[in-house]
């Protein structure tokens, strides 16, 4: 929960406490229930309107309940009813929930009828964003949510899970609270001017404290990388001279003939990018045009595209093909020089051939395509490095959104510019008003100060009902 102030409160608007209601479930024929979702502080009122006189409304309890035509008092369906009284729901406003026989058909009327009495249509989030505004969930718990609805994979389900448990939060709070000591101190100063000595002891020990802040700051800006294989998979880029089989080592990988195959060098020109699972974990694996000096023009545009690709991704194959010579291998390994900082494994392709004798001293995987020698192990060691990341994330905090990231990075470099500013007599009045700043930056990322457009941006990526 945030330690927001009432102020955020004065800012939602009447359109934000309209009573509104949406289908919380797929609408199709062969759902056995549709749910309808309805909140606000009239909800309760409006959806007795349609319903049998008498039908109970105890808290949190399914209840069966006549759902009627507003006009005709005919029977729509014979339904069951779910109330939610404020502050115990989920937006934290009287809610409830109307869970009808599942055909799209009833459930439409039933929204038309609902609207008749009075609701509007929920907008994509509106339910979440109601309870981010209702200090219900705070931001990050909110984009948890967000990725636990899309969730298609054991990673993506645990790194959203991780930002619902709330200890990035709970990190972030901490690093605003040890500023708001440093600042304390620095007001108190300007206020009170004390001895020399005593200032000096405890300026040095608050240099300190801001310091550790701004180190844990770089440690969570470097667990992005965790954090971001983790949730959205590690990307995988394929990159090697014509002809290496890259293609048809994507295919044996994908299990799949998605990229095409053949024995004309330049075949793939543009980059194709597919999402597996390898063996369980998320990848997205990324064939790239092959390098090599080219007049082609498209050609020419696919292999600087496939060093631009290369430059992005978390993990680089280098395909050496067996049945080409030591010159060729020489000229790629020199146009792959700058990409070697990349995390990369080398392999040496098309083992089924037989080898020219100079591979035999190189350092690499032999692997083939044709045959799936040493696929196997090739995924084990891809896995490896999935799973490296994995557990530095489920170990510490971690960060996984860019918002995250950017929010952070500019807290880091504020409080450098403070740290630098430190030393400078007399400047407590700038320093003071730096770490608030910084401050405001740190709230950022939970929430506890937002702008509209935030919201919107956070809110809008929902599907309408939640
Ligand atoms: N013997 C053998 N041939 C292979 C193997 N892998 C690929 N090939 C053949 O090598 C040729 C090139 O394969 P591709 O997968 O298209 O190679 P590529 O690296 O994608 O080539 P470009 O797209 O032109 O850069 C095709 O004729 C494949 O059948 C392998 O493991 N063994
Ligand atoms: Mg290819």
């Amino acid at each position: 929960m945030t330690n927001r102030d009432n102020s955020l409160n004065q800012e939602i608007s009447s359109y934000e406490k309209e009573d509104i209601v949406a289908a919380a479930t797929n609408i199709s024929y062969g759902a056995p229930i549709a749910i309808l979702r309805m909140s606000g502080e009239g909800s309760h009122e409006k959806l007795l309107k349609t319903l049998k006189k008498d039908t109970k409304t105890t808290a949190n309890v399914l209840k069966r309940a006549r759902f009627l035509d507003l006009t005709t008092r005919d029977l729509i369906d014979d339904a069951m009813v779910v109330f939610f009284h404020a502050p115990s729901s989920y937006t934290g406003e009287d809610s409830a929930e109307l869970h009808l026989h599942g055909s799209p058909f009833v459930a439409r009327k039933a929204l038309t009828n609902l609207q008749r009495a009075g609701f509007r249509l929920a907008e994509p989030g509106e339910f979440t964003k109601r309870a981010y505004l209702n200090e219900k969930l705070d931001l990050i718990e909110s984009e948890g949510i967000s990725n636990l609805i899309t969730a298609s994979s054991e990673q993506e389900w645990l790194s959203a899970k991780y930002l619902l448990e709330g200890k990035l939060q709970g990190k972030i709070k901490e690093l605003h609270n040890n500023l708001l000591e440093v600042m304390a101190f620095l007001e108190a100063q300007i206020d009170f001017p004390e001895e020399e000595d005593t200032i000096a002891i405890s300026r040095s020990i608050l240099k300190e404290k801001a310091k550790k802040v701004f180190e844990t700051i770089q440690s969570l800006i470097t667990s992005y990388e965790n954090g971001k294989i983790t949730s959205e998979g590690l990307k995988v880029g394929l990159i090697g001279p014509p002809n290496a089989g890259k293609s048809s080592l994507m295919n044996a990988l994908l299990e799949k003939d998605r990229a095409i195959v053949t024995d004309t060098p330049g075949t793939t020109r543009d980059y194709l990018e597919e999402r597996c699972l390898l063996k369980g974990r998320l990848i997205s694996l990324v064939d790239t045009a092959g390098l090599r000096e080219t007049e082609d023009i498209i050609e020419k545009k696919g292999v600087l595209k496939a060093k631009e690709i290369a430059q992005n991704v978390d993990l680089i194959l280098f395909l050496f093909p067996l049945d080409q010579d030591e010159s060729t291998f020489k000229y790629f390994e020199e146009s792959i020089k700058e990409l070697k900082k990349t995390s990369h494994l080398t392999l040496f392709t098309k083992s089924d051939l037989t080898e020219k004798s100079f591979f035999q001293k190189k350092e690499g995987l032999f692997i083939s395509a044709k045959t799936k020698e040493n696929l196997d192990l090739l995924q084990d060691k891809i896995i490896e490095k999935i799973d490296y990341h994995t557990n530095a994330f489920k170990n510490s905090v971690s960060i996984t959104s860019t918002r995250h990231l950017s929010l952070l990075e500019e807290a880091s470099n504020k409080l450098e510019t403070f740290l630098l500013h430190f030393e400078t007599p007399h400047y407590e009045e700038i320093l003071a008003f730096e770490l608030r700043e910084i401050n405001d930056t740190l709230s950022r990322i939970i929430g506890s100060i937002h702008t509209e457009d935030l919201l919107e941006e956070i809110f809008s990526r929902f599907c309408i009902g939640k």
